[in-house]
């Protein structure tokens, strides 16, 4: 059994803390809140936008962290919102997507946690394939109404086991391997 350890997620958004608690939870992890609107670079690439995002951060919280940078890319809109997923959200919505599309609903969504402390900066990243469901259905937040992961018929806002199986659970999963190894390895 691993002891937990002290590690801060540092956000403005509440609901990727809360999934990052939960999924980190239960890997033995506990995750601290550190609210804070960090700077966002605009940049094609959301690994040098997290990298960047997580820098940032620890100049803030001065603790070892993590941050998340995430998006919903769209295939028929050439990756659209992509790293403009925030603010695209908070312009048009889920009402302005539905409406850019017709036929063709592939998307996914991308996630990249970064960790950061004095001596590490180290990303890793998954993604989650799906499509885009043809109305809104569910209660969630940001793309979770409209977005459908794949092999499922409903939408993350109707699932009720989407931590154990999104974007954010993957990439989660891959830092939790590399962390726990390195807390390990400071133990000896
Ligand atoms: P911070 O940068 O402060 O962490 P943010 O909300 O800007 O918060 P991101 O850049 O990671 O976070 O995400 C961009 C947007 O993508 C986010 O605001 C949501 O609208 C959407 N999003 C990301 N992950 C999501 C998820 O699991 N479900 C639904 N929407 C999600």
């Amino acid at each position: 059994m691993h002891k937990s350890v002290d590690l801060f997620f540092v956000s403005s958004n509440n609901h990727k803390y809360l999934e990052a608690k939960e999924i980190l939870d239960s890997f033995g992890i506990k995750l601290g809140f550190f609210k804070s609107n960090l700077e966002e670079i605009q940049s094609n690439s959301l690994k040098d936008i997290a990298s960047k995002k997580a820098i940032d951060a620890f100049s803030k919280c001065k603790k070892p962290l993590i941050i998340e940078d995430a998006g919903l890319f769209i295939d028929s809109l050439y990756g659209f919102p992509g790293p403009y997923s925030s603010y695209v959200f908070k312009t048009i919505g889920n009402k302005g997507i539905l409406n850019l599309l017709k036929q063709k609903r592939k998307a996914k969504f991308i996630s990249i946690i970064t960790y950061c402390d004095k001596n590490f900066l180290e990303s890793f990243n998954s993604k989650l394939d799906g499509s885009i469901s043809k109305y809104s259905k569910g209660k969630g937040w940001g793309y979770d109404p409209i977005f459908v992961p794949k092999n499922f018929t409903k939408t993350f806002a109707e699932l009720k086991n989407k931590n154990e199986l999104s974007h954010r659970f993957k990439a989660l999963k891959k830092f939790s391997n590399w962390y726990l190894h390195k807390m390990e390895s400071y133990d000896q």
